[in-house]
Order: structure tokens, then sequence, then C-alpha cells
């Protein structure tokens, strides 16, 4: 690779990053003989202050690296085996077209499932053409389930999606509560906003069963049992509502469905949810004493959390404190949870005037792919690495080795799905096409064009996509072809001052100067403006009703709960591909010691759904009876090839049907 500093040619060029992540930097990005040299933050967001994390700074090795998905391909080998040989566009999009073809003629549109997800924030990759398309081929739905239904599910039942307390706003916060979160890795860029906070003096709170950094500067850190928000939270509104420190003032003005709430809550004593959750009730106390009297009080809720059982119903408690505390009204005051749909654009891009057909849950691939009527015979991945982020990855496997299922995969690098592919597809990345970037964690919205050229044939996703809508006749006339005139119809359909300022500039002006106060520049967008506390629908739909608790599955055989936190090396699975020390899953020594491990043995990870090899690190920066593998590996990163996705069960939560990441439990033994 040329370096910067000796090409004559370099030039700096204005980008943004569209990855899976709350803080969508502007970046700087060095080009050289039109080659992506240096990757670095810009000030063009002033929330990226010129920094960005280590593993977007490494992209261009994933660019140019030896994973990287050059040219379209068609399998050779057994599926998993990872051999195949190129083939042109033509012969490719030819082969998918008569595929889908003929599943429709024998099974029916539905037999064909589209299986997308994280790939990019962006508005440009996922549901244009590619929603077009599956549409009108009559294909399945796909419910996007796989992260965020139960917190989205919540918020939308309590607030319609209120926006949230953005980053500039946590230096004004007195009490900063991080609940379920690790911004540390999962968003770096919130870090100093709550520094500037504890600089002026402001309380911090950190609930998760992990002492993370923060919590570890933290002035109380509750290390719950995974699973057991539900309690903690209403342990909370029970002492805001029977100790007269509930706002009724506001309750009354602003909200329906506290008296329900009220009811739900009253079991759940300090003492009774500190038991469940494995604290102590002292501190649990102090907590919600905290909570109750200082303000501007800012509960950051996170993701952590909502990966269980019971996390539709905890992330509810949890957004409905501020609202029972009465700690909205003034500036970082509030929750924040997901900005994404802070821009009001509705996507009215997505054509769909077709009929609806069924909904496939996408925590439930390996079971559509095992049994569904109709089949499944045609599966089309694409922003997604399914083999390594979805839940009981060997019932997922075992799916993609079906003979008859015909596995498109659409991908930049050859993922561990990409070896199950029948066909693979190559896709550019954000660096060699457009993109509309929008964060979830700040109020951003940006352009992004191309700085380099295509890397090999690699291709983006309008054009592919249209591509196959005329390949299979189901295009028309006036509708966008390619990457560029899809994004100006985008442009076109967004609301007018948005688009504008995107055309104009490359950036959109935030709605309410970017900082919008709760409950006096946004109210809950539900249908009478109101905050509810409860949701009759969300009671008769959750297995226990709407904060009703499910207790701990952990049974003799299988005592220990498995976490898969973010890594700050990955953002889930993307750039696993990147050279990485060995993976350790984390214990605590009191697990440890029973079972005979030391610091960096040999271990296998294990329950009724699967096994891990790896090695164990032993430490305290875990609660006893919890254990930690990082989110996003990829099968080369563990001894036998699978990894903790293998051992997450394909149950659902509550609310939302969402993934149970962490809700499994497994048992450890020492390999000798
Ligand atoms: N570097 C990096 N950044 C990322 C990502 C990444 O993979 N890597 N992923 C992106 C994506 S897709 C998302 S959704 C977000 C996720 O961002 P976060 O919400 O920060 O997500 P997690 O790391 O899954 O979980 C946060 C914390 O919850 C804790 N936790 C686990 N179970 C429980 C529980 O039952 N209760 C409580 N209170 N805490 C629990 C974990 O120990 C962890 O510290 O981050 C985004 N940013
Ligand atoms: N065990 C465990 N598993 C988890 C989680 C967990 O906490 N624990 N968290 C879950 C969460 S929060 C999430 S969000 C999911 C994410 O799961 P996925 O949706 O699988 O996300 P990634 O792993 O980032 O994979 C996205 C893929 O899209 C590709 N891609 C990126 N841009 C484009 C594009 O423009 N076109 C095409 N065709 N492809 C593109 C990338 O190369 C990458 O391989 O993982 C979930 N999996
Ligand atoms: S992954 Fe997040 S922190 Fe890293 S460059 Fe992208 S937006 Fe910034
Ligand atoms: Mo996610």
């Amino acid at each position: 690779m040329t370096t910067a500093a000796t090409s004559t040619a370099a030039r700096t060029m204005e980008s943004v990053c569209p990855l899976d992540c709350p803080d969508s930097c502007s970046l700087d990005v060095t080009v050289a003989d039109g080659r992506v040299v240096a990757i670095d933050g810009s000030h063009a967001n002033p929330i990226t202050g010129g920094f960005i994390c280590a593993k977007v700074r490494r992209f261009g090795e994933r660019m140019y690296g030896p994973d990287r998905l050059l040219y379209p391909a068609v399998r050779t080998g057994d599926k998993g085996q990872g051999s195949f040989t190129r083939v042109s566009w033509d012969e490719a999009i030819g082969l998918i077209a008569d595929r889908m073809r003929d599943a429709r003629a024998r099974w029916g549109g539905e037999s064909i499932l589209p299986y997308s997800y994280g790939g990019s924030n962006g508005l440009l990759t996922q549901d244009t053409s590619d929603a077009t398309l599956f549409r009108r081929l009559g294909a399945s739905r796909l419910a996007r389930t796989v992260c965020a239904a139960p917190t989205g599910a919540a918020n939308m039942a309590l607030y319609g999606k209120m926006p949230s307390v953005t980053y500039e706003d946590f230096p004004e916060a007195r009490l900063i509560v991080i609940w379920g979160a690790n911004p540390t890795a999962s968003g770096i860029h919130l870090i100093p906003y709550i520094r500037e906070a504890q600089r002026r003096g402001a309380k911090l709170v950190v609930v998760d069963p992990r002492a993370t950094q923060l919590a570890r500067q933290a002035d109380i850190h509750l290390p719950v049992r995974v699973g057991t928000d539900l309690p903690v939270a209403l342990s909370l509104h029970r002492y805001l509502f029977e100790d007269g420190r509930a706002d009724d003032a506001f309750l009354a003005a602003h909200t329906t469905g506290a008296e329900r709430l009220r009811e739900r809550a009253r079991p759940w004593t300090f003492e009774r949810a500190a038991a469940e959750a494995g604290i102590d009730a002292g501190m649990l106390r102090a907590f919600a004493e905290l909570y109750a009297t200082t303000t501007p009080a800012l509960i950051r809720c996170g993701w952590g959390q909502e990966r269980n059982r019971n996390g539709g119903s905890a992330s509810m408690a949890i957004l409905a404190l501020p609202a029972v505390a009465g700690k909205f009204g003034v500036r970082g005051g509030g929750y924040t949870m997901s900005n994404s749909a802070s821009w009001n654009i509705p996507r009215t891009w997505v054509r769909s005037d077709e009929a609806p057909t069924r909904t496939i849950n996408m925590n439930l691939l390996g079971q559509a792919l095992e049994r569904s009527d109709p089949p499944i015979s045609v599966l089309f991945v694409y922003n997604n690495n399914a083999a390594a982020t979805s839940p009981n990855q060997r019932k997922v496997l075992k799916g993609l080795e079906r003979d008859d299922l015909f596995t498109v995969v659409f991908e930049q690098v050859m993922t561990d799905t990409a070896r199950y592919a029948d066909v693979i597809l190559p896709a550019t990345t954000f660096l060699e096409g457009y993109e509309l970037a929008r964060s979830y964690g700040s109020f951003s919205l940006r352009l992004a064009r191309p700085v380099v050229d295509a890397v090999g044939e690699a291709r983006p996703n309008a054009e592919v996509f249209g591509d196959l809508l005329e390949a299979l006749d189901l295009g028309q006339a006036d509708e966008p072809r390619g990457e560029l005139e899809e994004m100006l119809d985008v442009l076109s359909r967004l609301p007018e001052t948005i688009g504008s300022d995107l055309r104009e500039r490359g950036v959109a002006t935030p709605p309410y100067g970017g900082r919008p106060i709760q409950f006096v520049d946004v109210f809950p967008q539900t249908s009478d403006r109101r905050v509810h506390l409860f949701s009759e629908d969300l009671d008769r739909g959750a297995p226990a009703g709407l904060y009703g608790y499910q207790p701990d599955p952990a049974t003799a055989r299988f005592p220990l709960a498995l976490i898969t936190p973010a890594s700050e090396r990955t953002i889930s699975s993307t750039l696993a591909e990147l050279p990485r020390p060995d993976v350790q899953l984390l214990m605590h020594p009191d697990d440890a010691s029973p079972r005979g491990v030391a610091d960096g043995d040999a271990i296998r990870i294990f329950n009724e759904l699967g096994e891990v090899r790896c090695n164990a690190a032993l430490g305290t920066g875990i609660r006893p009876g919890t254990v930690s593998l990082p989110k996003g590996l990829w099968c080369r990163h563990t001894a036998n090839g699978l990894t903790a996705n293998a051992l997450a069960p394909d149950t659902l939560s509550d609310l939302g049907g969402g993934a149970c990441f962490n809700d499994a439990r497994v048992q450890i033994e020492r390999v000798q």
C-alpha cells in the first residue's frame, strides 16, 4: 500500500461512517493513487471531534484485504467449504433471476426470503430498490428483530419514539444513569460528554453485570444478574409511587396507565428486587433516592438489558422512570434511547402497494429454514452475516447446508455466511459509493460520496437490485436506475428542507437545533400525545403480561449466564476478519476455581444447543455466575468453529419478538 507521505498525489476527501454505531462520525479519508491510504475523524461533525475508533481507522485493510470479494462467483465445493469459481455479473444475475422465477412458479413468492439487517445505517443501502424487488416478487417479509426490537416496542408504546436527549446535553445533567449500555465500546463519542458532566459534579450510576470502565468510575454500580432489570426498575417505580415521590401533576397532565404500572410494581420492594438481582438492597435504595431527588436526571438506556426473556418489559419500565419521577422539561433531563426516528423521515420511496405476504421473524431463521410452509427455497442475504450473528447458530448452519436451498450472499468480504452461498455477489463499501448516513445517537444526517472507485467488480446495492428487477421484468420505466439516480430519488422524497440541505451542503440541519428538550421541544408521538405507561395490547402479547417477570432459566446443569457485549474490535461481525488477539471467555475467579479452571486454560463452554472451545481469562470485571464472550466473532476465532451464537437460544423476548442473546445458560469445563 502506498502511504500518504510517499505519494505525491495524496489528497483528503470527506466522508461519513454509516456503520451500525450511534455516532456516525465525519471522516477525513486520505486517497493516493486511487486507493484509500488513511482514515481519521474530522471536525465536520462536532461530535466526532477529530477522532474515531481504531477499527474504522483500519477500514482500508478490509477494502484491500485477502477476504475482500472482488467478483461474482458460484459455488464449486460443498456448502460451507468456501470454494467458488468466478463468473460474470450477467451470468450471476441471470442465474439468480432463473432460480427466483422457478421458486415462484413452484412454491409461490413467499418461498423467497430476503435476509438483511445491520450492514449500514444509511438510508440508501436498505429499503430502496431491494424492497421494491422483494415486494413485487411477493417474497416473504422479514421482521427485523435481531436488535432493538424489545426497546423499540417499549419506546413506541410509551412515547411513540419521542426524540432523545442528545450527546451535547449530557453535561447539563446532575445525574446520569447508564443502564445496559457500554459506550466505552459501543458509542465512544458519548464518553467525553459524560466526563464533562462528572467534572461539573454530576453523579454517575451504572447498571451492568460487568464492571465496565464507566462502572468503575461510577458513584453507584449495580452489578445486576442478567435479565433482572425488570424487578430492579419496578422497585424504583414502587418507591416513587408509594413514598410520594411520583410527580402526580405530570402524571395527570401527560400520561395514561399510571395506576396499572403502580399495581404491577407494588410487589417489588427493594429487598425482593435486590434478592432477585443479586445486588445489595441498600445500594438499590440509595440509587432510588438519588434519582428521586436529583434534577436534571438522565437515563441512557442501552440494548444489553433487552436481549433476554424480560427485555421488553424491562426496557419499558426503565424508559417509564422519567415520566413517573417527573424528570422531563429541563435540558439534560429525561432519557436517551435511539434517535433514529427523530428526523421524521417517512420512507415514501418504498413502494408498498403490493399485497402483504407472510412475515418471518429473523431470529427464527434456523427454524424457518428447517420447516415452513411454503418452504424457503431461495434465501437472499445482504447487509448481514447470519451465520455469525443470528441465534441458534447450529440450526442456522444446518439450514444453510440444505441441498435444495438456493442461497445468494451479497457481501463485501468472505464472511461465514458467504461460504454457504450458491452465488456470491461482491458489494461496494461506503467509501466506494453513495450513502445517506444517519446516526441514532446524536443528531446527524450526511451525504457520503464515493472517495475511490469500486474495488474489483464490486457494485452497490441499489444497482444490483435494479438489475434484478429488470432481469425479472419487474422494473418500471419511470423508476430510478443505479445508485446515483436512486439517491437523487430519495433526496427528492425527503422532507423538503432535509433534501435541499443534503443536495446543497451534504449535511442536513438537525431538527430542534439538534438538542431537543423532552416535553419542551418534543413530545410523545403517540395518538393522544401522552405517555402510555401501560398498554393492553402489549399486556396480552407478553407471556407473563406487561411488566410481568419471567424467572431465571438457569438449571443445575447449566448454571452460568453467558452474555456477548459489543467489543471494540468489530461492529457486530463487521471487521472481524482483521487480525486480532486470541478470543477469551471472561469469567470470575469464583466460578473458575470450583471448575479447576486457571487463567489461560483451554475450556469448553456448552449447553443443550452447542459448544464453544476457547481459552479462559479470569477477572473480577464480571459478576460471579455470569461469563462473557465478545459479540460478532467469526468461526475462525474459536477452536471448534462455533461462536457464542451456537449457545444463544432462539427464544423470543417478551415484547417485540426480539433476540435473547444474553439469555444463554451454559456450563464450563476445562479441556486437557
Ligand atoms: N465497538 C462496537 N460498537 C458498537 C457495536 C459493536 O459491535 N461494536 N454494535 C452496535 C450495535 S449493533 C448496537 S445494537 C449497539 C449496542 O450497544 P450497547 O447497548 O452498549 O450494547 P451491548 O454491548 O450489547 O450491551 C451493553 C452492556 O449491557 C450489559 N448487559 C448484558 N446483559 C445485561 C442485562 O441483563 N442487564 C443489564 N443492565 N446490562 C446487561 C453488558 O455487560 C454491556 O456492558 O452498539 C453499537 N456499537
Ligand atoms: N451473540 C450475539 N449476537 C448478536 C448480538 C449480540 O449481542 N450477541 N447483537 C445483535 C445485533 S445488536 C445486531 S445489530 C446484529 C447485526 O448482525 P448483522 O446484520 O449480521 O450485522 P454485521 O455483522 O455487521 O454484518 C453486516 C454485513 O453486511 C455487509 N455489508 C455492509 N454494507 C453493505 C452493503 O452496502 N451492501 C451489502 N450487500 N452488504 C453490506 C458487511 O460486509 C457485513 O458482513 O447482530 C446481532 N448478533
Ligand atoms: S464505528 Fe462509530 S466510532 Fe467508529 S468511525 Fe464509525 S461512527 Fe465513528
Ligand atoms: Mo444492534
